[in-house]
């Protein structure tokens, strides 16, 4: 049987996830919307043939309605995740799991008080190919201990509404959570620099940043983003290990030879880069929940980052090393 799945907020991604569900994925289907754009809203559940909510935990509540997607604007994901977990049902939030730290803390008290795991949180990294590899390299510690990694998120360019905590808060928060899921450990401590400012940033945004983490056990990370780069969408990362340099494959395009130059196109932005991890993780969503259980990123990995993305935040204020501080993992979680 499908799994009828409920979408509330249909605006960018909420209505790619919508379109990828019901036209390549298998095993669910996408039955009903909700969009606090009550006319927007609408049109998207014509166009695809669902039913409209005008409100949102009316749609969660629906006996309709087997699982959730939370695509709102962040503000409104703690409301709707935690109404989900009420219901009973599992939900699939984007990142951030919450807006604020506090938030991500009171939906893994919720969900641990209903007794059952029902939140994903939609870290999309784990699920990209290049990253799946390096994973297995440094599970396997094919060359050895990690000791360094240097990282780049590269966006072409933004406008004036993102401001200068995004940069931690909203781009480099997936490799927060990308690189500790690949390591395996937790931060210890966080650190941010301004580098020389580009022309193409706008006034209240320092652009470039560098995000310094130590893991607990020593690891030195840097992360460079680079948000007005002016030239594409490009991730970056270089694990260096004891016996050797493994480095993120990028996405395999063709090469051309032109004008006295070989060219090889890079990604315009994020949902081309990484529309196969997007795919495989709605899809290992629909099965697990089918199956009765979930099994990506949890809620307590959108604790876990909320609060290094925090830490990093007041390290980038304060130009100070901030230490992460944050409760032992529950067992629920382990
Ligand atoms: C955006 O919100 C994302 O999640 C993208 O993956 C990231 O690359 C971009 O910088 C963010 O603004």
């Amino acid at each position: 049987k499908e799994l009828r799945i409920g979408v509330v907020g249909t605006g960018a991604i909420g209505r790619t996830h919508l379109e990828r569900i019901n036209t390549q994925l298998q095993g669910g289907r996408v039955v009903a919307v909700s969009d606090v754009n009550k006319e927007f809203g609408k049109s998207v559940a014509e166009k695809y043939g669902c039913k409209f909510f005008e409100d949102g935990e009316e749609l969660i509540n629906s006996d309709e309605v087997d699982a959730i997607i939370v695509t709102t604007i962040d503000a409104y994901h703690e409301q709707y995740v935690s109404a989900s977990i009420k219901a009973g049902k599992y939900v699939f939030c984007e990142k951030p799991l919450a807006a604020e730290k506090e938030g991500t803390k009171r939906i893994v008290d919720l969900e641990m008080a209903g007794g059952k795991k029902l939140v994903t949180v939609g870290f999309m990294r784990r699920y990209d190919p290049g990253y799946k590899q390096l994973k297995k390299l440094v599970e396997e510690r094919t060359y050895g201990e990690p000791l360094m990694l240097h990282c780049a998120h590269r966006n072409y360019g933004v406008d004036e509404s993102y401001d200068n905590s995004m940069p931690v808060e909203n781009s480099m928060i997936h490799e927060i959570d990308v690189l500790r899921w690949l390591l395996d450990e937790d931060y210890a401590t966080a650190e941010v620099v301004y580098p020389k400012k580009t022309k193409y940033a706008h006034e209240k945004l320092q652009d470039p940043q560098i995000m310094i983490l130590t893991t607990k056990s020593g690891v030195r990370i840097d992360v460079e983003a680079f948000i007005n780069s002016h030239y594409g969408y490009d991730i970056k990362c270089e694990v260096c290990c004891e016996e050797g340099i493994v480095n993120l494959p990028e996405p395999a395009n063709a090469m051309v030879r032109t004008k006295a130059a070989r060219i090889t196109p890079i990604c315009e932005d994020w949902s081309q880069r990484f529309v196969e991890a997007y795919n495989v993780e709605l899809q290992e969503w629909i099965n697990a929940v089918k199956a009765g259980r979930v099994d990506g990123p949890s809620s307590w990995d959108g604790y876990v980052g909320a609060i290094t993305a925090s830490a990093a935040s007041k390290a980038r204020d304060s130009q100070t090393i901030v230490k992460i501080e944050m409760e032992e993992c529950p067992d629920f979680y382990k």
